[in-house]
């Protein structure tokens, strides 16, 4: 038999809203990709989305923000940088989701200061996630739940952890990896507070506006 404690968990797990963080695709052209950003964003609620581009120099970092920033915050969607808080602030973006190598939590924060939002990658350790918190971060993210073709992954984390880490703290927690509308549920009802995608969206058979569609349903019906 549940006992109250038990009862008010699951309560506050039911009442727990899940959300779709899109970050983008590994290449892009710019202007085409300014064009396909805003019809993904306008197929359905997406809370954030993060640039992130690797082994590209920081001028077409800083040319992408440009471009994509207003339309994702035209829509009143969150547009995070990725590794580098130093762009994101002189770029006007929304904060910066920093990984282990990009350098100190800490510092990081200290450039976002206390207004811009700052995500940590936390791979499969609540260890770590409470170090980032502790360290300022706004939000944590916790994969590679599934495998990914699009990133080499170390890390394995049980959906569990999602779970472990609501019931212990309000910051909310990101799941990522190889997350698609198939494979979803489990991390919703364990509690993500969002589902970070990248080929789910970019890409989905029948393009990305039905990627985010296909999303948001399975988090519905999770
Ligand atoms: N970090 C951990 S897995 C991953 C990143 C950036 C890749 C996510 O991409 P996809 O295509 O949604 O698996
Ligand atoms: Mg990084």
């Amino acid at each position: 038999m549940a006992t109250p404690v038990q009862t008010a968990r699951e309560k506050g797990r039911q009442e727990k809203s899940c959300r779709l963080y899109l970050i983008t695709p590994p290449r892009f052209e710019i202007a085409p990709f300014r064009d396909e950003l805003a019809r993904a964003l306008d197929a359905g609620d997406v809370a954030a989305v993060q640039l992130r581009l690797k082994g590209t120099d920081d001028d077409t970092i800083r040319r992408a923000a440009e471009v994509l920033r207003v339309v994702a915050q035209d829509r009143g969607v969150a547009f995070l940088m990725n590794d580098r808080a130093d762009l994101a602030v002189e770029t006007g973006c929304d904060g910066a989701h920093v990984g282990r190598e990009d350098g100190d939590l800490a510092a990081a924060r200290r450039l976002l200061g206390p207004d811009l939002t700052l995500g940590a990658t936390c791979h499969d350790s609540r260890h770590l996630a409470m170090e980032a918190a502790e360290a300022g971060a706004d939000y944590v993210a916790f994969g590679a739940f599934f495998p990914t073709g699009t990133k080499e992954t170390k890390h394995r984390p049980d959906p569990e952890i999602l779970t472990l880490w609501s019931e212990v703290t309000e910051i909310p927690c990101v799941a990522i990896g190889g997350i698609t509308a198939e494979n979803c549920a489990p991390l919703v009802r364990a509690g993500a507070d969002f589902l970070a995608v990248i080929s789910a969206v970019w890409n989905h058979p029948d393009g990305p506006a039905a990627g985010v569609r296909a999303m948001n349903e399975a988090i519905g019906a999770a």
